[in-house]
């Protein structure tokens, strides 16, 4: 039986805006307060959905989750007409009406962390959802989520709530998550990679723990021996690497990392993953470890080289591999000179540039934009197929989306009531034709 990576990316949603919220994330911090275009950063999500589905990968759609979020305010003691509520929060404090109006569940790489079938030692495919608890604005997606998940992955993958135990069991999901693998997705190895411990990074709060990575793989009933523990590297987390996948990216039996990735400490560890992989897969797994000299960590973190998407695709055995790239890479001549060089030595078979310029605002990328299901065909089948990405599906949500998003937001408009009734009705209308599309309409 062969696993192919279903991807899962949501809509962005009308209050997209900068909050600036985003914990040790540059990006977010540089374009905090800045105006956004929640219409634009929908679209562009769409096209990336667009151009994975036409390589062939199976891409699910998920609706914007409802923001912004009346309990979370009601819960911090603002009370009165939503009206009243939006106004004195605003006046009060400004950072709970932007974490609560947040759209940051559209980085669905922090959803889960995802256990195939095949990785366990018996049972359904498992997943735990991340309790993002690092943050107060991403904090709020994971009860969501969960309901999401169940309902998509109906009965075909046993989706488990959030880790409890707030910040010494910080999770971010599958953004500090790598799985390797034989080329048609069996025999995985699991890697889960954290940012506490000694070293610490001097400026930024590291947002996974060990403890966190430990907890899912007993809970996901991983084999031991095919269980690692990385740690990001205490000047990656500094330069703005908040999550491991803006400085690695993996696909199969492929391993590129920055060479500022993880800490010395775990030099060990990958030779232990290396062997290991060797053993079970019978060919080695391929590191590329890219060189400051060839990329700095500062100009990694500023193209988001590391955070492009791979995909592949399968057309009577010969595998395609695509790299999808933020077109920042292309702009910069040494990242640009990388991937090049990567097609040129059939690391990959081709590169498409995306342009998620409101999404990589936020500190986002392509990668972040999806969480990866490896699946068989057959559980694939059980999925809830209103959020199968279908033609007809994503020209229904391009008019939704031109009609009925702003083009301009700020902080400040999200205490307008119009503009939050206007927001909170259009996520039900997004939902409505998701909804419609398992009927095939
Ligand atoms: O958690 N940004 C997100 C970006 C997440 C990127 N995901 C991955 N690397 N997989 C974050 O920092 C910004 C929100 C704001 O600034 O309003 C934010 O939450």
């Amino acid at each position: 039986m062969s696993f192919i990576d279903a991807q899962i990316d949501r809509i962005v949603g009308p209050t997209h805006h900068f909050g600036g919220l985003g914990v040790g994330n540059v990006a977010s911090q540089i374009h905090a307060g800045q105006v956004s275009n929640p219409q634009a950063a929908a679209l562009q999500g769409l096209d990336k959905m667009r151009l994975v589905a036409g390589l062939g990968v199976p891409q699910l759609i998920l609706p914007p989750q409802p923001r912004p979020d009346f309990h979370l305010l009601n819960a911090f003691g603002f009370t009165g007409t939503p009206e009243e509520i939006l106004k004195s929060v605003l006046n009060d404090d400004p950072m709970i009406l932007s974490a609560a109006a947040s759209c940051s569940a559209m980085w669905t790489a922090n959803a889960a962390t995802v256990t195939p079938s095949c990785d366990r030692v018996g049972g359904l495919p498992v997943m735990t959802v991340a309790n993002l608890s690092a943050s107060l604005h991403r904090s709020i997606e994971a009860a969501h989520t969960q309901r999401e998940l169940c309902t998509l992955l109906k009965n075909g993958v046993d989706v488990r709530e959030a880790l409890p135990g707030g910040a010494p069991m910080r999770d971010e999901g599958a953004a500090n998550h790598m799985r390797f693998s034989s080329p048609d997705g069996q025999s995985g190895l699991n890697v889960f990679v954290h940012g506490d411990g000694s070293p610490e990074p001097q400026c930024h709060w590291p947002r996974q723990t060990l403890a966190a990575g430990k907890a899912i793989a007993r809970s996901h009933g991983l084999r031991e021996c095919d269980v690692f523990h990385l740690k990001q590297h205490p000047e990656a987390i500094d330069a703005g690497a908040f999550h491991n996948d803006v400085v690695a990216m993996s696909h199969h039996d492929l391993l590129i990392h920055h060479e500022f990735a993880f800490a010395a400490e775990s030099c060990s560890e990958i030779v232990r993953m290396q062997s290991r992989f060797q053993d079970i897969v019978e060919s080695p797994l391929r590191i590329l470890s890219i060189r400051s000299s060839e990329l700095t960590l500062e100009d990694a973190i500023k193209t988001y080289f590391f955070n492009s998407q791979i995909v592949s695709t399968s057309v009577s055995g010969k595998t395609t591999l695509t790299v999808l790239c933020p077109v920042q890479v292309q702009r910069h001549p040494a990242a640009n000179e990388l991937v090049q060089r990567l097609c040129a030595e059939q690391v990959f078979d081709d590169v498409r540039f995306v342009d998620l310029g409101q999404s990589m605002d936020g500190g986002g990328g392509p990668a972040c934009l999806r969480l990866r299901v490896p699946v068989s065909e057959q559980e694939l089948a059980c999925f809830d197929g209103s959020a199968v990405w279908t033609d007809a599906l994503d020209s229904d949500l391009r008019d939704i989306i031109s009609d009925r998003y702003p083009c301009k937001l700020q902080l400040a408009d999200l205490a307008d009531i119009e503009i939050c009734q206007q927001a909170l009705e259009t996520q039900g209308v997004l939902a409505e034709r998701l909804m419609q599309n398992a009927t095939g309409a």
